[in-house]
């Protein structure tokens, strides 16, 4: 499995582009380069002699099968270890046709070249330790990365950030079922008396840091997934005219007839650098409608799902009913509060409205705007920005956790060493510590790859593109 074959694909997209470059890797990826690859001296083509040739040196010539020349080319040649597989690696870069990329490929495959698998690049990285588990997920994050925010995390991933706070926990935790082990098979040298209040004490914070990486989770998702934003309002606040300003587009119907959209319109957008699932949503009111109806009660539904709700109010007319339909959908949720056609003289002030959502949440953000003004939408940006991320995500060295596999493995560590705590608290054996202590260490285990199975390997890297 650990790479006695050799593997090829296409790295780029199958799409037409300038270049393609085509992949091999493993012990024969030079002798099949060779066989493919011919230099054109006078009239004629020769062999290349790529593997005298030294170790990440660039080389120009002709991908060649049966006397026909099929692309001219240019090859790196990587010698083992030091390339991204620590195999021998040969990369060639063709023209960017979607029809001679696929020949050229074919031509390394009959060379003798097997398909790889989507992810096996990564995969055998893996293997030949040129990376842990968490920065493998990390490399598939950064490809797959919807916003500024959310590649930067991956980033800060690859470099290591999970692998170090993981290896610093498990480090610190068989310190102590060392330390418990040892004074158990030998009382005589080692005293093990009080050993239980440094024990809770440490157990106490490896737990916290335990939990302040699952209180990222949260963070991940929103940069992974994007965060699910509801706009609601009563009909004509204008909370069309807010998803056609943060998509940048007029996709969404603008009209001032109240009760214009009906249907829901949902659109995935990076907005600022903050990746967002945005749903448009019918007007929500009192309405004899059959369509209308069927519209505000899928408003509400979505509501219910949100993380966060643009509320849109009209600055410009007084609250009435409608409005207060729409405070119970508010309770208990992220709102930001869009105190729109601020142009319009006010009838509404920011005052007002923080009194007006008073009980129902408090912690809203208010600001006013007016989708006459595209700079408005700035704000709205920040205002988000400082509500899930406090701002600082971009900058901050803070680890995040995006992927799942991760959180379930921290959740289960975490229970364990609560178990721990409990077994102290009621005056259990050490022994029964140990036990737990390992199980936390297993499972943080997992998150890098230091503990596996072939079945969890393979289902990471089965989820990475062809070629990576
Ligand atoms: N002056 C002014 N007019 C606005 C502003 N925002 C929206 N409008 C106008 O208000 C009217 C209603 O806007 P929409 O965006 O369709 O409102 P809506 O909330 O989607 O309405 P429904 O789909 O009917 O629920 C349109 O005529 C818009 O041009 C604003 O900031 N200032
Ligand atoms: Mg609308």
């Amino acid at each position: 499995m650990n790479g006695d074959d050799t593997i090829a694909a296409v790295a780029s997209g199958m799409t037409n582009s300038g270049i393609s470059v085509i992949r091999i890797s493993g012990p024969q990826a030079i002798d099949i380069a060779e066989a493919v690859f011919r230099k054109k001296k006078k009239e004629a083509y020769c062999k290349a002699n790529l593997s005298e040739k030294t170790s990440h040196t660039i080389h120009y010539g002709y991908v060649c099968w049966q006397g026909e020349v099929v692309d001219e080319v240019l090859l790196l040649l990587m010698k083992g270890p030091r390339s991204f597989t620590a195999e021998d690696t040969v990369e060639i870069q063709c023209h960017g046709g979607a029809l001679v990329t696929r020949k050229v490929l074919q031509t390394v495959i009959h060379a003798g070249a097997r398909p790889a698998e989507p992810g096996e690049f990564s995969k055998r990285a893996f293997l030949n330790g040129r990376m842990d588990l968490s920065q493998a997920e990390a490399v598939a994050d950064i490809i797959q990365a919807k916003s500024k925010l959310a590649l930067a995390n991956s980033i800060r991933q690859l470099s290591g950030s999970v692998l170090h706070k993981i290896k610093e926990l498990r480090s610190c935790i068989l310190d102590e079922v060392s330390f418990i082990e040892a004074a158990l098979d030998d009382p005589e040298h080692m005293d093990i008396t009080g050993f239980s209040e440094t024990l809770i004490k440490e157990n106490e914070k490896n737990l916290q840091e335990i939990e302040k990486l699952l209180a990222s989770a949260n963070q991940g998702r929103y940069l992974s997934q994007g965060i699910k934003t509801v706009i609601l309002g009563k009909p004509n606040a204008g909370k069309s005219s807010l998803l056609n300003a943060i998509l940048g587009t007029n996709r969404a119907i603008v009209t001032d007839i109240a009760g214009t959209t009906r249907d829901m319109l949902t659109e995935e957008v990076v907005f600022g650098d903050i990746a967002l699932q945005v749903v448009d949503t019918a007007g929500i009111r009192e309405s004899n409608d059959k369509v209308e109806q069927i519209g505000i009660s899928l408003a509400k539904k979505e509501a219910a799902d949100a993380d966060l709700i643009l509320y849109v109010a009209d600055s410009s007319v007084p609250f009435d009913e409608s409005d207060r339909q729409i405070l119970p959908l508010l309770r208990g949720k992220k709102v930001l509060a869009l105190l729109n056609k601020s142009d319009l003289p006010p009838c509404v002030s920011e005052d007002e409205m923080r009194e007006f959502l008073c009980e129902d949440c408090s912690e809203a953000g208010i600001v006013s705007v007016s989708m006459k003004s595209p700079d408005d939408c700035k704000k709205i940006e920040n205002e988000i920005r400082e509500m899930f991320f406090q701002g600082k995500l971009s900058e901050n060295e803070e680890v995040v956790i995006t992927a799942e596999r991760h959180l379930l493995s921290l959740e289960k560590a975490a229970e364990s060493l609560r178990e721990v705590s409990a077994s102290i608290a009621a005056g259990m054996p050490e022994d029964f510590f140990s036990i737990d202590l390992m199980n936390a260490y297993r499972e943080l285990g997992f998150i890098i790859g230091e503990e596996t199975d072939e079945d969890l390997i393979n289902n990471i890297f089965n989820k990475f593109c062809m070629g990576k």
